[in-house]
Formats: structure tokens, C-alpha cells, sequence
């Protein structure tokens, strides 16, 4: 097979050339292909086969133990200008880049088969997706971007039509972690990324392409490229709202997408869009409107079960790629927080021993095809996207932030955005737990420049008068003896419900100095196990603690120097004033 695009074709044969593979295999995305891919994976190791009684056509991956997160530190924004990728990217000059990455390229897939995928990021029918073609030797990464993404045959019809698709390039290389890069050129639309065969790093239509490639492309047409879920809340009185919400990744994107209301509280259902990513355009009405460039899950499988995320725990009982987990005698997968099962070996493949660490490695992950979700909505894949009420932003914070408060504005929402701060968590190599900023949770993702984006984000006030609420919400606070104080889970429908009743205009708030508070009057706490005391901590602020905050991100904001849009200093001191 090849294409009809030239410049897709001339790119294959460079590629090969440079790479040297015995074989080249364009995917088509079929059946049969994806089949025959999984039993040469059994044969090779690469997958093991789950108890297909329990779990038919589940698989388990185990990635080499060096290689089980995105490196933040080993991904690089290669822009001619350093001032473009900003103080939030490490950033490598173009040139420089090529070379280093040619170099590890020479010869890296001689012995294996090089496969082209081409994909298109978002519903084949949506003048919002974007295409593009990732060139992997790992067949992994073929049968991941195959439920990730809509990939294959399709997606190429469409890349011949628009003549434009991202380029991705990928190698596994030899897993050396002293050779691992993860390169992004977004003034050519190209990805190169070598040494890693594990999710982000390596499923370069994910963060690579729908984040950081985007996010720079949405800039200069005038959209934006977030790393939000996105979901319909449905009311009793069967009206549905849509909001995108952005927190970190491994603080509960998909658990939220995927949230069953609690049974005290009735009539509410919850419909998931998206997960993850989320690309938010201005539609011809002015209407904020926004499409899941995805097809699949990729989510954190340590802490799912039948009470967290009943939803997710049933999507994946059947045709699920699990990476990283533990197996029971039975081979069954299994992780920390399933509730029930034993693990008897672990995620690297030894007899488990709890002195070893966790069974299930933290950032084992399960991938599955959205449609598979109970709750999947049925606006997921409208090619004009779903209109969009609300943006929550969020992190885990163990102190400071409240349940939830809203915004006055679009313009202090920003703020609000780029002050986000989050503890750490094992999604990415590096210490987990330590407080850092973590604007609109972009800061790993973004592919260009901070204060630029944030200007970005404030012009959209000159787009359209028909923007999103901004409310930000906090999970994870914790009281002096590290209990969580608020339940979560199902019960963040509480908080969802609050957020819909404020765009409908029918419930209250408390003005304070960094927004609205919902009153505890107004929050609906019916069958709520929560003691009135730690409620009303949760809906409060504490003025010292927040003046301190407030001095911090004036700081984080002065990293960005003159690339800080005055308007958002200006909001920083209405705020400082108001905590006066
Ligand atoms: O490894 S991924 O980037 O795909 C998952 C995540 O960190 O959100
Ligand atoms: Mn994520």
C-alpha cells in the first residue's frame, strides 16, 4: 500500500531510509490487521493473554521497568526563537535537535517492521479534528493508536483530501533511558521521539500531537488545545449541560468523565464526551463548543473498582489492553484498590512480594475504546462538538483551595487557570507529592510559551460574549490527620449540580475576595455523611493563607516577564486588594 500525498510518501521513504526496517506496513485499522498483530505479540512476548473467560480479549503489556511514565525532563519544544517555547519548556535549538535525534535514529529499526499509522485526531467528520501520521516499530503502539485514535484508512482519505497531517516519529531505539528524547517541532508540524515505548512518550497522537503540537497550531487559528475532560450533566428535568474540566494528570479526569450521581440524589446522570483532551473552538453562533480529539481511554487503573468508577471498572471487563498491572493465579488482572482478588505476580513479572513495592505499578494504565463506556454520550462524536456551560479548573491540593468557587469573570477565570497548583503524581518519573504550579494543567503540555498562552486564553473575551462560567474545585483537601475531607467520587456530583444551578441562575453564592462560594445552605448535602464543621471548612477561605498564595503566583507569574499579559497582574492585585 502507499498514498496519493507526496510529501506523506516521500517522508516514509526518507524515514526508511534513515532507519533501515526489514519491512514496511502501512495500517489500514482493520480487524484482521489489528488480529494478526496481537497473536505475533503473543508469540513474541510483547503481550500476555488475560483469562479470557473473565476478561475476553484483554491483553497484558509490560513495559521495560525503566519506562513506565512520561519524562518531562527528556521532552523538548525545539522552536527557532528560545523565547517562544518560554521558562515552562526545556528547549533544544532546531538544528541542534535534528541532528541529535538523526543520529539516534540511524539504523534503529533494522530487524523490525516499520508501520505507518495515519490517524485523525477527533470525529472523521469534524471540520475541528486534525490528522496525522505517526512512523512507529513498535506494534504496541500500532494496537494502542488503533483504540486511541480513529486510524487507518479512513484517516488517510481524509490526509490525501486536506493535504496537511502532523508528522510523528517514533522508535523504541533500545529503551536506553541515557537515549530517550521526546522532540517537538511545532513550527513543522513534526514529532520525534526515541527510547520510549510507554504512553505519552510513545502514542504520539496523545500529548505530542492533540497537546503540545496543538496548543501552538490552536493559537494561530484561534482555538485551544486543553487537557480537559469533557462531560454532559443531565438534570431531572432532563436538560443536559456540557462542561470541560482540566486537572493534572492521575487527579481523576477520567473517574469525574465518568461519575454515577449517588442514589440520594435523583434524576442526575452523567454522560462522558472525553477524558482527557479536549480542543475548544468558537462555533458560528459565538457558543463555546468543544470535541475529544480521542477515541479511547488511556486511564490509571490503580484505584478503580466497582465503588470509585463503576462505569470504567465495566468498560473494561472485555477488549482492554491492560500495561503494567498485576495478575491473580488466574490471570486476571489486578491492581492496588480493586477491593478484591490476590495479585500473584507482579507488573514487572516476578512472584509478587509486597516488599518489592505496589503489585500494579502506579501509573499501570488500561487502554479501551470509548464506545465501550455505559455512559459514552451520544453527542461524543458530533462533528460540530457540544456547547460548552462551564470550565472547572483543578489540582490536588491538600490545603489551602476550597470544595469549589466560581470566577467573576472570564478574565479572573484566567487567573484562576494559570494559578492552578498541584502535588505531583506518578504519571510522570520524578518525586510524586510536591506542590508546583500547573497552569490550566498545561504545564507539561503546552507548546509554547506560558504568558503568551495565557494572552491567548484572554483574548477569547474579545471573541465571543457567550463564554463558559470558570469555577476551580479541590477534591483532596485533607484535615491535620490527612483524612480526605470531602467524600468524592459519585458525591462531586454535589459540586456538579451546584455549577449547573449557577449556569441556569437558580441557585446562591458567598462573594469573597477570590470568588464565589457556594453557602452550605446551597450545596445539596441530602444523605451527606459530613460533619457540619469540616462542610463549612470546605466552603471557606482562610485569608492569611490565601494572601501567602496570592504572593506566589505574583512570582510564578514574573517568571514569564514581559511575556505576562498585564491584565492578569491586574487581576492578581484586585485579588490582593480584596484579601486586604
Ligand atoms: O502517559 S500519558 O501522557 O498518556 C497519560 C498522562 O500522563 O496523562
Ligand atoms: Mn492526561
Amino acid at each position: 500500500m502507499t498514498t496519493t500525498n507526496a510529501a506523506l510518501k516521500q517522508w516514509v521513504e526518507e524515514v526508511a531510509k534513515l532507519t533501515q526496517p526489514d519491512k514496511i506496513h502501512w495500517c489500514n485499522g482493520s480487524d484482521a490487521e489489528n488480529k494478526a498483530l496481537i497473536e505475533q505479540m503473543l508469540v513474541t512476548g510483547d503481550l500476555i493473554k488475560l483469562n479470557q473467560k473473565t476478561h475476553p480479549n484483554c491483553y497484558l503489556h509490560r513495559s521495560n521497568p525503566t519506562d513506565v511514565a512520561r519524562v518531562e525532563h527528556l521532552t523538548f519544544i525545539c522552536t527557532k526563537n528560545k523565547d517562544e517555547a518560554g521558562p515552562n519548556n526545556n528547549w533544544m535549538d532546531p538544528a541542534e535537535a535534528n541532528a541529535k535525534m538523526d543520529a539516534l535514529f540511524a539504523g534503529a529499526m533494522k530487524g523490525r517492521t516499520l508501520y505507518v499509522i495515519p490517524y485523525c485526531m477527533g470525529p472523521i467528520n469534524s471540520p475541528y479534528a486534525r490528522c496525522g501520521v505517526e512512523i512507529t516499530d513498535s506494534p504496541y503502539v500500532v494496537i494502542n493508536m488503533r483504540i486511541m485514535a480513529n486510524m487507518g484508512d479512513a484517516a488517510l482519505k481524509r490526509i490525501e483530501r486536506d493535504g496537511v497531517f502532523v508528522k510523528g516519529l517514533h522508535s523504541i531505539g533500545d529503551l536506553d533511558p541515557n537515549k530517550r528524547f521526546i522532540m517537538h517541532f511545532p513550527e513543522n508540524l513534526t514529532i520525534k521521539s526515541i527510547g520510549s515505548g510507554y504512553g505519552g512518550n510513545a502514542l504520539l497522537g496523545k500529548k505530542c500531537h492533540a497537546l503540545r503540537i496543538a496548543s501552538y497550531q490552536a493559537r494561530t487559528e484561534g482555538w485551544l488545545a486543553e487537557h480537559m475532560l469533557i462531560m454532559g450533566i443531565q438534570n431531572p428535568a432532563g436538560k443536559t449541560r456540557y462542561i470541560a474540566a482540566a486537572f493534572p494528570s492521575a487527579c481523576g479526569k477520567t473517574n469525574l468523565a465518568m461519575l454515577i450521581p449517588p442514589s440520594n440524589i435523583p434524576g442526575w446522570k452523567i454522560w462522558t464526551v472525553g477524558d482527557d483532551i479536549c480542543w475548544l473552538n468558537v462555533g458560528s453562533d459565538g457558543q463555546m463548543r468543544a470535541i475529544n480529539p480521542e477515541a479511547g481511554y488511556f486511564g490509571v487503573a490503580p484505584g478503580t473498582n466497582l465503588k470509585t468508577n463503576p462505569n470504567a471498572y465495566t468498560t473494561i471487563q472485555h477488549d482492554t489492553i491492560f500495561t503494567n498491572v498485576a495478575l491473580t493465579a488466574d490471570n486476571q488482572p489486578w491492581w492496588e484498590g480493586m477491593k478484591e482478588g490476590t495479585p500473584v505476580i507482579d507488573w514487572r513479572g516476578n512472584p509478587y512480594d509486597p516488599k518489592n513495592g505496589p503489585a500494579a505499578h502506579p501509573n499501570s494504565r488500561f487502554t479501551v475504546n470509548a464506545k465501550q463506556n455505559p455512559c459514552y454520550s451520544p453527542h461524543a462524536d458530533d462533528a460540530d462538538g457540544v456547547p460548552i456551560s462551564a470550565i472547572l479548573f483543578g489540582g490536588r491540593r491538600r490545603e489551602l483551595a476550597p470544595l469549589v468557587y466560581e470566577a467573576r469573570d472570564w478574565t479572573h477565570g484566567v487567573l484562576v487557570g494559570a494559578g492552578m497548583a498541584s502535588e505531583t503524581t506518578a504519571a510522570a518519573t520524578g518525586a510524586v507529592g510536591v506542590v508546583r504550579r500547573d497552569s490550566m494543567a498545561m504545564k507539561p503540555f503546552c507548546g509554547y510559551n506560558f504568558g503568551d498562552y495565557w494572552q491567548h486564553w484572554l483574548s477569547f473575551a474579545d471573541r465571543t460574549d457567550k463564554l463558559p462560567k470558570i469555577y476551580h474545585v479541590n477534591w483532596f483537601r485533607q484535615d491535620k490527620d490527612n483524612n480526605f475531607m470531602w467524600p468524592g467520587f459519585g458525591d462531586n456530583l454535589r459540586v456538579l449540580s451546584w455549577i449547573f444551578d449557577r449556569c441556569e441562575g437558580t441557585v446562591g453564592a458567598q462573594e469573597t475576595a477570590i470568588g464565589n462560594l457556594p453557602n452550605a445552605q446551597d450545596l445539596n448535602t441530602s444523605g451527606l455523611d459530613i460533619q457540619p464543621d469540616t462542610l463549612k471548612e470546605l466552603l471557606s477561605i482562610n485569608k492569611d493563607a490565601w494572601r501567602t498564595e496570592v504572593e506566589q503566583i505574583g512570582e510564578y507569574l514574573n517568571e514569564f516577564g514581559t511575556h505576562t499579559p498585564a491584565k492578569l497582574k491586574d487581576q492578581l492585585s484586585d485579588v490582593k486588594k480584596r484579601l486586604a
